[in-house]
């Protein structure tokens, strides 16, 4: 048990002795605890993208200027990995775990040794997919379907705005396979294509939301379709820069005049440098997956300290941006989101 609940323990116990005037001599009463600092151990899914990046910088920033020790664990985008140092954390006995999962399965024994060593786990960003809910305490993140579904209806309105009705062949490059994130966005890409007579989904295949991964998958694309791909879904802004490179090494243009020739290229993330590929109308859509959840974080560790229990599944707000000024809001279902024009000042103004 945590030494810091212990002496708490401790403390009530003799409360209790002494109202039944029981007296403990002095040399029997409990030492005045120390109190040690609240200790976190943050389980991140790896380094593998810039938003990745901004992720644990975000989380190490807010966590430097609270009264919480923050342990991270960089998972390398595997998952035993993350189990591993979850075990490492129990066995330092820290006081909340933070867990961002590389992929959704295969976490009900680690999590359910956290429970049972009363540690609470909140899960961040991508999602977990257990039998028991209460294995953890709150969930935040992003609606990553929802993010596929905006890029997708931005995709038929920039369309219907160009009339274009001619067959359109799009591909595209995915997440982990596995990721919340990808199942999301992979699945609203898979439904539109399905939806649209004239639409052609060529193939999937994962670039790992790695540059590197990105460009070789469209380098392979473009040896199999040649002329025939007009659309390429990045389920990330590092696949998307690997991808640009590859077309225009393949003596390509990326663009928005698909009538012309140019491959229409949609992201994900809203980075700095996807959003200045944005403005420069390399990336036709890009739809935002904030990554800043470190003050997030701390507040909620706050209230958990105050003994208030958060959300137990949050969704956070997300934006879109284009340099297209024909699309100012997109429809889902029944609610409208804005698309924002990339300008120089937004980009000065964004915090990653
Ligand atoms: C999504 C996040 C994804 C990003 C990628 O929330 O998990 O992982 O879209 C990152 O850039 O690698």
């Amino acid at each position: 048990m945590k030494k810091r609940r212990l002496a708490g323990v401790v403390l009530l116990l003799a409360a209790v002795l002494s109202s039944c005037g029981i007296k403990k001599t002095e040399e029997q009463q409990p030492a005045s605890p120390k109190t040690e600092r609240i200790t976190v151990g943050f389980s991140q899914v790896g380094s593998e993208s810039d938003w990745r990046m901004a992720s644990t910088a975000s989380i190490q920033d807010a966590f430097a200027d609270s009264p919480y020790t923050l342990l991270f664990n960089d998972g390398q985008q595997k998952q035993e990995n993350q189990i591993k140092a979850i075990r490492e954390f129990i066995d330092q006995d820290v006081d909340y775990i933070i867990l961002d999962p590389c992929v959704e399965t295969g976490w009900d024994s680690a999590l359910m040794e956290a429970k049972e060593a009363g540690i609470p786990v909140i899960v961040i960003d991508r999602e977990v997919s257990v039998e028991d809910e209460s294995l953890y305490t709150a969930w935040i993140g992003s609606d990553f379907y929802l993010e596929g579904q905006r890029a997708m209806k931005w995709l038929e309105s920039y369309l219907q705005k160009e009339n274009y009705e001619e067959p359109l062949n799009l591909v595209g490059i995915q997440g982990t396979i596995g990721a919340t994130a990808q199942i999301g966005r992979s699945r609203a890409l898979e439904e539109a294509a399905a939806a649209h007579d004239n639409w052609t989904l060529l193939e999937e295949q994962t670039g790992d939301y790695t540059e590197a991964k990105g460009k070789e998958v469209m380098e392979e694309y473009l040896r199999k379709y040649k002329d025939e791909i007009q659309v390429v879904y990045c389920e990330n802004d590092n696949e998307a820069y690997g991808a640009i490179d590859a077309i225009r090494e393949a003596g390509k243009k990326v663009g928005m005049k698909i009538k012309d020739g140019e491959i229409l290229v949609l992201s994900f993330d809203a980075t700095h440098g996807g959003l200045q590929l944005t403005m420069e109308g390399k990336i036709a859509v890009n739809t935002e997956c904030s990554p800043l959840y470190g003050k997030r974080l701390v507040r909620m560790i706050d209230e958990m300290e105050q003994g208030e229990l958060p959300e137990h599944h949050t969704y956070i707000e997300e934006g879109q941006f284009s340099n297209y000024s024909g699309i100012r809001a997109i429809w889902v279902v029944d609610n409208s989101y804005l698309v924002t024009r990339v300008t120089e000042e937004l980009l000065e103004e964004r915090e990653y």
